[in-house]
């Protein structure tokens, strides 16, 4: 068995806690390119080379830990939600570093690797899709947040840690060990998840545009209000989504802008986001399709203009047999009866980097399956035997 540590992997996770640590829980708040982020890819950075790995540091800021020749890559992202918990992507990096360390002991080349920007500050897993190849980095320049500020302004912030591109070809495939950030193994009382497949995701931004008027003289019939286009707009989707989702289909609108914001004047602009996710392509492009015809239907009734952002999406992706089989054996091995193959209903850097190389993933539980929140926990014995069984699922890639 590769010698991992799971000590010094316990006090590394709460080393990179401490990076944005947000004073509520182990709560983080760790947003790509801010200060506590490229605090906390310095450290790493530093940690890398401490272990004896070759360091890189992509021109998105994405931070890789190399062994010689080629080798696995175990990683995920550091960077966090706006609100995040203390092991969404971090849980990851750190069994990439731990692997990587104990790999180098034992003579078993891994590398590690944070990915930026999985948490979409800008789009959606921006670091490993730039990387992987699916958005170019000048297309991922022009991308902006919900405060304006672009891909490129940002990551001008890290220009100093760039040493240039990261060769893909240097990685044999990618193991991405994640907490569910669901409910079913903490409920179930199960030690592992082996993911069998990632769903897709389609993200955009809509606009109304209506009229902004006085709050006390403008008749209701007479109001061209923007939020309430949007509200109907939700409703009507939600109608015509029956025939179409399952119960495992989600929708959100996360973020919502309403202008000018005031008690006493009609809202002339409503702009929102619009996301959705499921494993099957086709049903992402229905749902597509009726989110369209709604949007243009109630600007229609309402007498709105509506304008749409660019739309960013991935495709649902299945994990590879391979190393998927080598994490199976390893769970059953570990931790027989305890662990069950399934769905991620999250996005994973894996998605991105299952274009260009075998993927699989392995999920620890999430205390009661609270996760993008400072409440998100997993028990330690979990995130040991997490890391335990991907420990040995590289060694059996390795044999
Ligand atoms: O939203 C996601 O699925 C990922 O946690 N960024
Ligand atoms: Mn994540
Ligand atoms: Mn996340």
């Amino acid at each position: 068995m590769i010698p991992v540590n799971p000590d010094r992997f316990l006090a590394d996770l709460h080393q990179l806690r401490s990076f944005g640590a947000a004073g509520v829980g182990k709560g983080v708040i760790r947003p790509a390119y801010s200060a506590p982020d490229i605090a906390a890819r310095q450290w790493l950075a530093g940690q890398y080379g401490a272990a004896g790995l070759e360091v890189a540091v992509d021109p998105c800021g994405s931070v890789f830990g190399m062994a010689p020749g080629r080798s696995l890559l175990v990683g995920s992202h550091s960077d966090s939600q706006p609100e995040g918990g203390w092991l969404d992507g971090a849980l990851g990096v750190i069994c990439g570093l731990e692997l990587a360390r104990a790999g180098a002991e034992a003579g078993v080349p891994i590398s590690a690797v944070s990915f930026q920007d999985e948490e979409g500050r800008f789009g959606v897993t921006t670091g490993s899709r730039v990387w992987a190849g699916h958005s170019t980095l000048e297309d991922a320049d022009a991308l902006v947040d919900s405060a304006g500020v672009s891909f490129a302004e940002a990551r001008a912030a890290m220009a100093g840690m760039v040493t240039g591109p990261v060769d893909p070809a240097r990685f044999t495939g990618f193991l991405e060990c994640h907490i569910e950030q669901g409910p079913w193994l903490h409920e179930a009382g199960e030690a592992v998840g082996v993911v069998s497949d990632i769903v897709g995701i389609r993200d955009m931004r809509m606009t109304f545009e209506g009229e902004q008027n006085h709050a006390g003289t403008t008749p209701m019939h007479r109001r061209k209000d923007a939020l309430q286009a949007m509200l109907r707009f939700q409703s009507l989707i939600a109608e015509r989504f029956r025939n179409v989702v399952t119960p495992q289909t989600v929708w959100t609108t996360g973020h919502v802008e309403v202008h000018p914001g005031s008690h006493s004047i009609v809202p002339g602009r409503c702009s929102f986001s619009m996301q959705w996710r499921d494993g099957d392509a086709d049903r992402l492009g229905r749902m597509e399709e009726i989110i369209r015809d709604a949007a243009a239907e109630v600007a229609a009734q309402m007498g709105m203009t509506l304008t749409t952002s660019a739309m960013l999406g991935l495709e649902p992706v299945p994990m590879d047999p391979a190393l998927r089989g080598a994490l199976e054996g390893a769970a059953e091995a570990q931790l027989p009866g305890r662990w069950r193959r399934m769905q991620s209903g999250a996005l994973h850097d894996a998605t991105s980097l299952a274009k260009l190389m075998p993927v699989a993933m392995l999920f620890v539980p999430s205390i009661n399956g609270i996760s993008h929140a400072f409440a998100e926990d997993t028990d330690e014995a979990d995130l040991v035997a997490g890391l335990k069984v991907l420990a040995e699922a590289v060694e059996r890639l390795a044999g």
